[in-house]
C-alpha cells in the first residue's frame, strides 16, 4: 500500500493509471490463484469429510443393537391415586386408595429403578421385606405429587406380597389391587 501511494505522489497522470492498471491486474491475479486455491482445497477437504464419513458410519451402525438392552435399570412407574379418580373404584362402589399398578410381573436379576408418584394428600409406603424394599412416599397433591426413587433387584422367584405399612384407607388396606397387591417374580 505504501509503495502505491508513493507511486501517485511521483508519477504523471499516465503513469498513474498504468500503475493503477498493473495494480488491478496483480490483484486480480492473485484473487484467481486465491480462488484456484481455495477450490482444491475446499474439495480436499470434501473428500476428506467423505471419507471420514464412510469410515465411522458401519462402526456406529453395527454398534447400535449391541448397546441398549442390558446396560441400564428397567423404569418402573408406580402412581398413588392417580387423577382424574384419585384413586381406584372398589367392589363397594367407593373411589380407594390404591397404587396403580397394584400387582406386575418382574424377572431374576433384573434391576428396576422404580419411581413412585404420590397424588394424595397423605403419605403411604410401599413395604415388601423380601425384595429389601421400604420406600416411603410422601404426601402430595392433585397437582404436584411427591416423587420418590428405590430400586429393585428381585434374587429369587416365586410370588411376593407388598403392602403399604401407614394407615390410610382401612378398606384399601384389607384389599389386593389397592394398599396392597403382588409382584410375581419370573426366574
Ligand atoms: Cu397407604
Amino acid at each position: 500500500m505504501s509503495s502505491g501511494t508513493v507511486a501517485t505522489n511521483q508519477g504523471t497522470g499516465t503513469n498513474q493509471s498504468l500503475r493503477v492498471r498493473g495494480l488491478v491486474t496483480l490483484v486480480a491475479g492473485i484473487a484467481i490463484v486465491a480462488a484456484v486455491v481455495f477450490g482444491i482445497t475446499a474439495g480436499a477437504g470434501a473428500i476428506w469429510h467423505k471419507v471420514t464419513a464412510a469410515a465411522t458410519a458401519p462402526t456406529a451402525s453395527s454398534a447400535a443393537p449391541v448397546v441398549p438392552p442390558s446396560s441400564s435399570a428397567v423404569p418402573v412407574k408406580l402412581e398413588i391415586n392417580p387423577p382424574p379418580l384419585g384413586g381406584v373404584k372398589g367392589s363397594d362402589g367407593l373411589i380407594h386408595d390404591a397404587f396403580v399398578p397394584a400387582t406386575f410381573t418382574m424377572t431374576v436379576g433384573t434391576t428396576y429403578d422404580v419411581t413412585m408418584y404420590n397424588y394424595d394428600t397423605q403419605s403411604h409406603s410401599w413395604m415388601a421385606p423380601s425384595l429389601n424394599v421400604s420406600a416411603v412416599a410422601p404426601a402430595g397433591s392433585a397437582t404436584s405429587p411427591s416423587i420418590t426413587h428405590f430400586t429393585i433387584k428381585p434374587t429369587k422367584a416365586g410370588t411376593i406380597q407388598w403392602f403399604c405399612a401407614l394407615p390410610c384407607d382401612k378398606w384399601a388396606m384389607a384389599h389386593n389391587g389397592f394398599m396392597r397387591g403382588f409382584v410375581t417374580v419370573k426366574a
